[in-house]
């Protein structure tokens, strides 16, 4: 079995339930079972910045799945959403970002992992950390940091929504 850290982010329509309906569908998977869920914070958009705020949250997941049947299983649950890829960095119905998967290190044409840019954006680091606390980095060893967690807000604590997953 293989550990994946996923993060998830929405700032279009009804962004907690764009994020609720893609944690459930990642577990109503048959080789995935979401094993922890952070918090949900409301964080401003990092990138392209004319666009409204996130709800971004992290889940572990346990996995069956090689890295890149995980990768086509969150792109089917963002098309499943509604998610049009248009302008990049732009505003999303729901996207799924693959941060860890085990300790491997992959730069293929599609994927990359650990994510290029996890350890400088606090919207993935404050939720990673909080259920995560010691992780770090798998090449360098490193434990991850937020050096500047402005813009990341907790917005919903996982004991007031983990139940209706
Ligand atoms: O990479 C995920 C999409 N994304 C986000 C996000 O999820 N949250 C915030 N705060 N900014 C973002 N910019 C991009 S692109």
């Amino acid at each position: 079995m293989n550990t994946a850290y996923i993060s998830i982010g929405s700032n279009i329509g009804d962004r907690l339930h764009h994020l609720m309906e893609a944690v459930r569908s990642l577990h109503s998977h048959e080789k995935i079972e979401v094993s922890n869920v952070s918090s949900i914070y409301e964080t401003a958009p990092v990138g392209y910045t004319d666009q409204a705020d996130f709800l971004n949250l992290v889940v572990s997941v346990e996995t069956s799945l090689d890295p890149y049947e995980l990768l086509s299983a969150c792109q089917h649950i963002e098309n499943g959403l509604g998610r049009v890829r248009d302008i990049r960095w732009g505003p999303r119905t729901v996207d799924l970002d693959i941060l860890l998967y085990n300790n491997d290190n992959i730069e293929a044409e599609n994927l990359t992992v650990p994510h290029p840019r996890m350890g400088e954006r606090a919207f993935v680091l404050v939720p990673l950390l909080e259920i995560a606390s010691t992780i770090g980095h798998p090449v360098t060893g490193t434990p991850f940091t937020v050096a500047d967690d402005d813009g990341v807000v907790l917005w919903k604590k996982a004991d007031e929504f983990k139940q209706q997953l």
